[in-house]
């Protein structure tokens, strides 16, 4: 079982690598690893498991974060109109974007940095996400809003990039131009 243990933090190397495609048709391995990770996620959103195995609440995880180089992305979330978004993904990619940007009012967290980083996060408001699922058929997804913004948090895992860089370094609350908040 995943827990916090394996979950490598600042300074580890793995975080800062682009990390390398994975096999397509998925091997069984990636799928049990995606599987694990899936289940992570869904513990660390159960009020009980989460602190009988002390996880912090995540909504997707990627393999870099597990110290393992492979463009492998787990999704696990509801939106605020319920609808479930659970995937493993294997080498998800953003295929096109909008103009408009979208950022949480909130700021973004990341279950490998141990601090509250403040500030506003630019984002794409909406992406097309291609990728192939765990059971090794082709998906196109179209996400707008937070999700947009959680899956684009963990692509940028696999390319090396911490939610933090995209702050503005002079004034991290600067409102990012064609930008509109989530709550
Ligand atoms: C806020 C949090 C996340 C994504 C977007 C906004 C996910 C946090 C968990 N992770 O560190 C996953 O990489
Ligand atoms: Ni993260």
């Amino acid at each position: 079982m995943i827990t916090m243990n394996d979950i490598v933090r600042e300074g580890n190397p793995s975080l800062r690598e682009v990390a390398n495609e994975a096999e397509v048709p998925p091997t069984e391995a990636d799928k049990q690893l995606l599987n694990e990770m899936l289940t992570f996620l869904k513990n660390s959103q159960d009020e009980k498991k989460a602190e009988e195995y002390n996880l912090r609440p995540g909504v997707g995880l990627a393999a870099p974060q597990l110290a393992i180089h492979k463009r492998l992305v787990a999704i696990h979330f509801e939106d605020t109109n319920g609808k479930l978004y659970s995937y493993g993904l294997i080498n998800p990619r953003i295929v096109s974007h909008s103009v408009e940007k979208a950022y949480l009012a909130g700021g973004e967290g990341c279950l490998s940095v141990d601090r509250q980083v403040d500030g506003y996060v630019p984002r794409h408001a909406r992406i097309t996400v291609k990728a192939t699922t765990q059971d090794g058929e082709k998906l196109k997804l179209r996400l707008r809003d937070y999700a947009a913004i959680v899956f684009q948090h963990e692509i940028d895992h696999l390319n090396g990039v911490m939610f933090y860089d995209h702050i503005n370094k002079e004034n991290p609350f600067l409102v990012p131009e064609n930008a509109k908040p989530i709550e």
